[in-house]
């Protein structure tokens, strides 16, 4: 059976980046030795890295249709999570909402939140429009996305995302905060929980001057 065109898109993506060098090596406060030289006006062709070419169809918290690359032009957080999670999914939300507390006021209002879900058979839009509002996540900068299986695992690859079910209701992951430049490369990465977030505010910072 032939790989699903968002996996083999995805494989692609992670070659060009391993060419440079790995998302993961991006961690911290690291330059991002994979960000290419490529021009960053707005119709520019996208990086060879940049999440940004899956073009996949997701759908938001509100029902409606999201590309990634609606992103563009903005600098973007990631977190892959899943709304039933007890422990830790809860926590890196939280984390998310200090990094948003951390922003400038005119930082905060270019910068884009997106949560993509590993579990989208069980996170309806309503399901996700319900932990928007308890979370009292702003829904003109936060995303809340599921997509396929195969377009989750796609991203997953992208970021250096470890997911699996072990049982019906729980997945064990990774816990990843990425932070993706207007172009949609990664230019940072946070792994665990209550992480310090000033680094991450000042990268979004400079990236939404
Ligand atoms: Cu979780």
């Amino acid at each position: 059976m032939p790989r699903p065109r968002s996996i083999v898109l995805a494989a692609a993506l992670l070659a060009a980046c391993h060419r440079g060098a790995a998302p993961r090596d991006a961690g911290r406060d690291a330059p991002c030795h994979c960000r290419p030289d490529a021009a960053m006006a707005p119709g520019a062709p996208l990086p060879d890295t940049s999440l940004f070419l899956l073009d996949a169809p997701w759908t938001d918290q509100a029902g409606r249709a999201f590309q990634l690359a609606s992103l563009r032009g903005a600098p973007t957080v990631v977190l892959m999570f899943y709304g039933t999670c007890q422990s830790v999914c809860p926590v890196l939300i939280g984390d998310l909402l200090h990094i948003e507390a951390a922003l400038s006021p005119a930082a905060r209002t270019r910068v884009r939140f997106a949560l993509i879900t590993f579990d989208p058979a069980t996170d309806t839009p309503e399901r996700l429009r319900a932990l928007a509002a308890e979370r009292r996540l702003d829904p003109a900068r936060w995303s809340l996305l599921r997509g396929s299986d195969d377009d989750v695992r796609a991203v997953a690859t992208v970021l250096g995302v470890q997911f699996s079910r072990v049982d019906p209701t729980t997945i064990t992951h990774s816990n990843t905060i990425t932070v993706l430049d207007p172009q949609g490369v990664v230019v940072q990465q946070l792994e665990g929980l209550r992480q310090p977030v000033d680094g991450v505010a000042r990268r979004l910072e400079a990236l939404a001057r």
